[in-house]
């Protein structure tokens, strides 16, 4: 495969950028290779700077769930560039989809657009904070909810007391009130309730973890966090920057029918376009500036681009719940492929799959936390990685992130992937 073009371009991004990347998990760092650099994508496809086409599962972390270039989001979007890219000023659109989103999530009663997943993050945690006067959040072991100070910590054990930064830069002050929990273990999520009674604003969980790959919750482990937060006073922040649209139109607390006190939204909420959103229950939204006193602002927040990519992305979901059917059987066949791939070639692997989103772990155990997914064999998976692109098939860079699937994804690219998996 030539990938001449990929590599010069490389050579000169490195120079201006750390990695030559925008984001790190870009730069291929856990394969060994240098990255692709990509030239246009369209439906189930990714076109690399050499004329290499692949059938594309990263989705852009998650946007793309309708596929990439979708042509009625681009109409919505080429009809609103014309009228100005940014004005700085209320829009219609930003009320339409706070609309289509409240009429996907209920508990979503009010809400404020940012420009990303962590500024989403960021601001719902203050908003947190703001509406209880308290200062301590929860956080699980292996979930990610972007990158403000507060939230990079290492993944102590939930004994711990207080965090350790996890990112060189952010002093240690900062994570001291970001208490870490287990995924998937109550008895963790109780020792910190009963050792900070009364002093925990939030507890924020990726209702299914994927950014470990993919860890769905345990049967009743979302129910025991919204109890246990109910009784603690302590706000539940469902970080649905991936789940939300995706698992359903109404996101994970939809698919699982629990009710979180604010929500994080993101990827495709915007339909690919810079835009993220952080909501929930009124009197915690109407703390908010200019309100109440919890400030947050943002210059190209609701987007007037952003906002049309939003709605038409929302607008096709809502129409077409036929998709999620979709999506979820082509996701189930991959899975199936894999453990095929396993059981024939008697490779230590396991497979997560919850709705569109699947992970393959180079790990004989089953993976339902942190520590067991950190076990898995991460030269299988650099191996694996190269055997799919060499075929034309693009699966995240790393054993930690997700495989998505969108609509766009058809029957035969699906079955030439299982085919591609279960010969690797
Ligand atoms: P952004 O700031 O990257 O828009 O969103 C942060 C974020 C928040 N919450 C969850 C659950 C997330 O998964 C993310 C970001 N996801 C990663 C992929 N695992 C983004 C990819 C990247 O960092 O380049």
């Amino acid at each position: 495969m030539n990938t001449s073009t990929s590599e010069a371009l490389f050579q000169e991004a490195i120079k201006m950028m750390p990695g030559g990347v925008n984001s790190p998990v870009r730069a291929f760092g856990y394969v060994g290779r240098n990255p692709l650099f990509i030239k246009r994508a369209s439906g189930s496809k990714i076109y690399d700077v050499d004329g290499n086409e692949y059938i594309d599962y990263v989705c852009s972390w998650g946007p793309g769930i309708l596929g990439h270039a979708h042509p009625e989001v681009i109409e919505a979007v080429q009809k609103a560039v014309v009228d100005g890219l940014t004005f700085g000023a209320p829009t219609e659109r930003e009320t339409k989809l706070c609309k289509l989103i409240n009429a996907c999530m209920p508990s979503m009663e009010m809400m404020r657009m940012v420009s990303s997943g962590t500024e989403a993050v960021m601001s719902a945690i203050r908003a947190a904070r703001g509406y209880t006067g308290r200062d301590k959040i929860i956080k699980f072991k292996g979930c990610y909810h972007g990158h403000s100070d507060g939230l990079l910590v290492k993944a102590g054990s939930a004994a711990l007391t207080s965090s350790v930064p996890d990112s060189a830069g952010v002093p240690k002050s900062f994570t001291e009130k970001t208490l870490v929990a287990l995924y998937n273990d109550e008895e963790s999520v109780k020792e910190l309730f009963e050792n900070n009674k009364g002093e925990i604003a939030a507890l924020i969980v990726e209702p299914v973890a994927a950014n470990m790959g993919v860890v769905p919750p345990k049967e009743g482990f979302l129910q025991f966090l919204r109890d246990i937060t109910k009784e603690n006073g302590t706000v539940l922040i469902f970080d649905e920057v991936i789940t939300g649209f995706r698992l359903s139109a109404g996101g994970a607390q939809e698919y699982y029918q629990i009710t979180p006190d604010m929500t994080t939204l993101g990827k495709i909420v915007g339909g690919g376009m810079p835009m993220a959103v952080y909501g929930g229950r009124k009197e915690i939204m109407e703390c908010v500036s200019p309100v109440g006193k919890v400030y947050q602002a943002g210059t190209l927040s609701g987007n007037p681009v952003a906002t049309a990519a939003g709605i038409k992305t929302v607008e096709i979901l809502m129409d077409h719940p036929e998709i999620y059917a979709q999506i979820d059987e082509s996701a189930k066949k991959l899975a199936k492929a894999y453990e095929t791939y396993a059981q024939t070639k008697g490779v230590d692997l396991t497979v997560n799959q919850v709705g569109s989103l699947l992970c393959a772990y180079f790990t004989k155990e089953k993976v339902d936390n942190y520590d067991k997914a950190a076990a898995s064999d991460l030269d299988a998976f650099s191996s694996y990685f190269g055997k799919m692109l060499d075929n034309g098939v693009y699966v995240a860079p790393s054993q930690f992130e997700a495989m998505f699937v969108s609509a766009a994804h058809t029957e035969k690219e699906i079955a030439k992937t299982c085919d591609l998996i279960m010969n690797l």
